[in-house]
């Protein structure tokens, strides 16, 4: 994809998502969608509407293949483009996708606002409760839920290999939530002592099952077994319209040497890393999933998708089956 034209500080926020610097589902989405804000201010071509409509379909490429998994970096970004939609000349274009991408950061906020609002009403008083990886939406909730007396204590899985739980902890602490850190392989040893494990999602899929850090899958296996509830904490852009039509979600492979040092590597040459990023866990394993439209059993992933993301049910019935095969380039012409 040619990057001739396209602002730095836009394919700053693409490397940024791609290194991880940027990261966690929510921030990917919305640092997606300010990116496009940001193209749209910088752009200096020439005022035409087809000119810039290719443009934007260029930078709407890039930002989405830096990461597969998380949906809601092609949900923030078909939900910002879609905006050119109606736009008549250059200038009406232009401020629908300023317009359109502060509109995804502000109700992206205030979603995991109310999020953490109802999912900390779930949660009783005095509990205990575990989470995986690093969730902005889990650690609002939890904190809430501690403000209003109802947690006493945070088991962070450290979630290796890129270890997100010291984030997690970090900011716990930081709250004033009283958290220990434990290896992901103490999850069990801990779990009798669990009320709730609260986590994020990367990706629900219309079936319920969800799609979060690796190791989630193990978590959820372990509250199942304690009879634990699993909450999933996630915004109504998480939830994948593509699957609505038998697409799988895309998991992603990182690099070896996230899993074990270059060195180590260079003097075991015959053993091969596997760094899987992301699991996926069916809907059996979860209580409740709480979104910012209601909390929903798993299997009423449907009713969000048909009540948040019909734009995108519609565009799947004009063809468009698969957001890893878009090219936005092609469909804004
Ligand atoms: C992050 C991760 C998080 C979800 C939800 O994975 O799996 O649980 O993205 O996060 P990575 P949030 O670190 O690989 O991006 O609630 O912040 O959207």
């Amino acid at each position: 994809m040619s990057e001739a034209g396209i602002p730095p500080r836009v394919l700053e926020i693409a490397e940024g998502i791609r290194s991880m610097k940027i990261r966690g589902a929510g921030k990917i989405g919305r640092a997606a969608a300010e990116a496009l804000k940001i193209a749209a201010e910088e752009y200096a071509g020439p005022r035409d509407l087809q000119v810039f409509k290719k443009y934007i379909g260029r930078v709407a490429d890039i930002l989405i293949s830096t990461r597969p998994t998380a949906v809601s970096l092609p949900n923030a970004v078909m939900f910002v483009v879609s905006a050119l939609k109606n736009a008549q000349d250059y200038e009406s274009a232009r401020s629908s996708i300023i317009g359109s991408a502060n509109r995804f950061i502000e109700e992206s906020l205030s979603a995991v606002k109310k999020i953490s609002e109802m999912a900390a009403r779930r949660i009783k008083e005095n509990s205990i409760v575990l989470t995986h990886c690093h969730s902005s939406v889990a650690v609002s909730t939890i904190t809430e839920a501690y403000r209003q007396g109802r947690v006493v204590k945070v088991y962070s899985t450290e979630t290796r290999p890129f270890y997100q739980g010291r984030i997690t902890a970090t900011q716990l602490i930081n709250n004033g939530v009283p958290v220990v850190q434990i290896p992901d392989s103490a999850v069990r040893y801990v779990m009798g002592e669990v009320d709730y494990v609260v986590i994020g999602a990367d990706t629900v899929a219309s079936n319920g099952a969800v799609v979060n850090k690796i190791g989630t899958s193990q978590v959820a296996l372990a509250a199942k077994e304690a009879r634990v509830r699993v909450y999933v904490v996630a915004e109504s852009y998480k939830f994948s319209p593509v699957t609505l039509v038998g697409e799988l979600v895309p998991i992603e492979f990182r690099d070896p040497t996230e899993v074990v040092p270059e060195d180590w590597l260079k003097q075991h040459p015959g053993v091969k890393v596997l760094n899987p990023s992301f699991d996926v866990t069916p809907p059996e394993y979860i209580d409740a999933i709480v979104t910012e439209i209601g909390v929903i059993p798993p299997q009423a992933a449907i009713l969000v998708l048909m009540e948040r993301l019909g734009w995108a049910l519609e565009k799947i019935k004009q063809g468009v089956s698969t957001f890893t095969s878009i090219r936005f380039e092609d469909l804004l012409e």
